[in-house]
């Protein structure tokens, strides 16, 4: 592959102002205090990445500021970030967001360097010339309010720059904040179709924090957040390097960086005492730092790790109370220089039950292991009752539910039910143990 000739680094979601949430507080005992775990910490990793990586430009895409009431701890920050970068010859531009709309465009115009495009909601565009000489487009469209209930391809200013780069010779990269393909959305709505049918090689998207698969030749989606907020928020969060070649010829890699990232674990408990599950988890750690290996990330500084107990165990009850004392109750190993945590865990385990053997006969407990054993049969793709969870769990966020941290990935109805039918299932052994009994005394 030839060497690029520009590359500029595109970051998501920032929310400059906000704690992390779901921090142990013994965290703090561990040297660790919530404001070296902050969105502020991530964005000063990723400028010493572009300057590192001697990028031509950095493009931020909205809700850079969490809200109106942290402008004066972000002005600080961006300013100084901005120098940075402003001094190292590198250029930043940014579109603002829902949660910035009002508190971005006020501080670009005190930030020396600071370039906002798309000011007043029409849509703009920069000329960009690299290092090497190469020119580009940077496209791009601000939030001027906190909701925007039309598309911004719906603005007049649209035609007429569309006209324009559809003439272009040069590369073309969009930059928007939107909310894609949910229609009456109040977060400027927009359908991938307008996104494709756009004149640009890549559009880089802020709001949802998931990351999109960015890595096709020409990148559409979601950048995500730029670290994890909670661990609502679990994975590889980042800002994406864009290397540029020519017109049409792009790539996109997503850097990760810290200093705090999520992780779910799944801890299998059969055959596990109940005495020996912190260990578990702690082995479970060392596991998950081998796994990721180099793909940790820069600068990272804690881990936080939401683990799951499955498997069937007969000391399930008292891993109940496991779970719940573990709140507020730090499990925490450092593992060279990172911190492992437990962030929560939860009890998904099963009683040591046949239940081929249990579904022999007509009483609750039988019916109810017929019930699980078709769960748990390959295709579910036909069962009525998880089609009714899905619907019901769809109605409910299409509500406002969606916009929580992590709200846009909907739960797995097969999940829900098992674990439901597993409580159940407990609640009629532990209340009724005559439940397998009951059909004789009728
Ligand atoms: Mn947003």
């Amino acid at each position: 592959m030839p060497e690029a000739a520009a590359k500029i680094l595109f970051v998501g979601d920032i929310h400059l102002g906000r704690r992390p949430s779901g921090l142990v507080e013994q965290l703090e005992s561990q040297g660790l205090s919530p404001h070296e775990l902050s969105p502020v910490r991530a964005f000063a990793t990723t400028v010493r990445l572009a300057i590192e990586s001697k990028v031509d430009a950095v493009v931020l895409a909205g809700d850079v500021v969490e809200s109106e009431k942290d402008r004066f701890e972000a002005y600080g920050h961006l300013e100084r970030e901005t120098r940075r970068l402003v001094e190292a010859g590198i250029k930043v531009y940014g579109v603002s967001g829902n949660h910035d709309a009002i508190v971005l465009p006020r501080l670009a115009t005190r930030i020396l360097g600071f370039d906002l495009i798309g000011r007043e909601g029409a849509w703009q565009t920069r000329e960009l010339t690299a290092r090497s000489g190469m020119v580009m487009q940077l496209l791009g469209w601000s939030f001027t309010k906190n909701h925007h209930r039309t598309s911004p391809f719906q603005h007049p200013s649209w035609p007429p720059i569309q006209q324009t780069l559809r003439g272009a010779t040069t590369p073309v990269l969009g930059v928007l904040h939107c909310d894609l393909d949910v229609p009456g959305s109040e977060y400027a709505p927009v359908r991938r179709s307008e996104l494709e049918a756009a004149p640009v090689d890549a559009f880089f998207l802020g709001h949802v924090h998931q990351p999109a698969d960015l890595s096709g030749a020409r990148p559409i989606g979601y950048l995500g957040s730029l670290v994890g907020l909670d661990a609502g928020e679990p994975g590889a969060r980042g800002p994406w390097l864009v290397e540029v070649r020519g017109p049409g010829d792009l790539s996109a890699t997503q850097l990760s960086v810290g200093p705090i990232r999520w992780e779910r674990l799944e801890l299998a408990m059969d055959g596990v005492e109940v005495d020996e599950i912190e260990d578990r988890i702690l082995d479970a750690f060392d596991d998950c730092k081998e796994e990721l290996g180099t793909a940790l990330g820069a600068d990272v500084r804690a881990v936080g790790c939401r683990v799951t107990l499955t498997g069937q165990t007969a000391a399930r009850a008292r891993l109940d109370s496991f779970v719940t004392e573990a709140r507020g109750r730090a499990l925490v190993k450092e593992i060279g220089g990172v911190l492992f945590f437990l962030e929560k865990a939860i009890n998904q385990t099963a009683p040591p039950l046949d239940l081929k053997r249990e579904a022999q006969g007509q009483t609750p407990l039988a019916l109810l292991a017929k019930e699980i054993l078709q769960l748990d049969a390959e295709d579910q793709t036909e069962n009525p009752l998880l089609a009714r969870v899905q619907d019901e769990v769809q109605e409910v966020l299409a509500r406002h539910w969606r916009h929580l941290p992590g709200g846009d990935v909907p739960p797995d109805a097969h999940a829900l039910v098992r674990a439901a039918a597993a409580r159940l299932l407990d609640e009629m052994l532990s209340t009724s143990p005559g439940a397998r009994e009951q059909e004789r005394e009728r």
